[in-house]
């Protein structure tokens, strides 16, 4: 199973619009939908984010309920990841409601950053908490990490026995105010890993494809989807994040990596069957 990849698909975000590109989905209905289009192109993990029907960002549970409910009723049996991250400026008990019954992964976003022009606040006792509640509720914690000093964060986490086995690291590179996707940029953090860990590169914007195509190559797994990037190239939006997961297994055939299925990704991440 080494060779095999884990696609997530990241279809809604917090931050893109639906007048950046049409497909951007804001309903649970509608976001569960995306998903499972997503995980019939192939996609093993879904990352979830909730709005409000205007398109607001929302972390409120009972649309995240709506959403995995969703899912699992089209019979669709991705790996749930619930994201803790929200959106900047919002409260972090709020960004905590996501994590209901049916996540199996939560992401822990490693560090305080300028995102954009705005702060993304991740304050290490912010991160504790975060990382008390995944545990608590038995989520394989997902650590987001955009830059390379979150890397000595993970590492603290580790020593002090704050992170546990198993989790999973995510390197999103191409935030404004993060690190870039070069391809020294992956190897520095992927060399710089406190442990040998699997890992996943997401590339922001027209990054992301090329930032794909480096984790293949650099034996990593692969996240796409409209929260990161709405185009599938430069002038052509994406139909939706399914359009960008079809393109990411058609570079990972290319690359010799079958992606895997979402149990062989449970089965890699150390998360039960459900
Ligand atoms: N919306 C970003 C500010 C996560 O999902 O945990 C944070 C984010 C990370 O999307
Ligand atoms: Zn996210």
């Amino acid at each position: 199973m080494a060779d095999r990849v884990i696609l997530t698909a990241a279809v809604v975000g917090a931050e893109v619009m639906r007048e950046q590109n049409p497909a951007v989905p804001y309903l649970p209905a509608e976001i569960a939908r995306a998903a499972v289009e997503a995980w019939r192109e192939g996609a093993a993990v879904v990352h979830l984010h909730a709005r409000w029907p205007d398109g607001r960002p929302s972390q409120r549970p009972e649309h995240f309920r709506e959403i995995i409910d969703g899912i699992r009723a089209a019979g669709c049996d991705a790996v749930i990841q619930c994201s803790t991250g929200g959106a900047v400026g919002m409260p972090l008990d709020e960004r905590l409601g996501s994590l209901v019954d049916g996540a199996e992964m939560g992401t822990l976003n490693m560090g305080t950053m300028n995102f954009g022009d705005d702060v993304f606040v991740n304050s290490r006792p912010d991160i504790l908490k975060v990382a008390a509640r995944l545990r608590e509720r038995g989520l394989v914690p997902e650590c987001e990490v955009y830059d390379a000093g979150m890397l000595d964060t993970l590492r603290w986490l580790l020593d002090q026995g704050h992170l546990h086995h198993p989790y999973h690291v995510q390197f999103v590179l191409g935030v404004p105010g993060g690190m870039g996707g070069g391809e020294r940029n992956l190897r520095f953090l992927v060399e710089g890993l406190p442990e040998p860990a699997h890992w996943t590169a997401a590339g922001i914007g027209r990054l992301e494809l090329p930032v794909a195509e480096l984790a293949l190559r650099l034996g990593g797994h692969v996240r796409v989807g409209l929260e990161d990037n709405l185009f599938l190239r430069k002038g052509v939006p994406a139909r939706g994040s399914w359009e960008l997961v079809a393109e990411a297994r058609g570079m990972a055939r290319a690359a010799g990596r079958d992606p895997a299925t979402p149990a062989e990704a449970r089965h890699l991440l150390g998360i039960a069957s459900p």
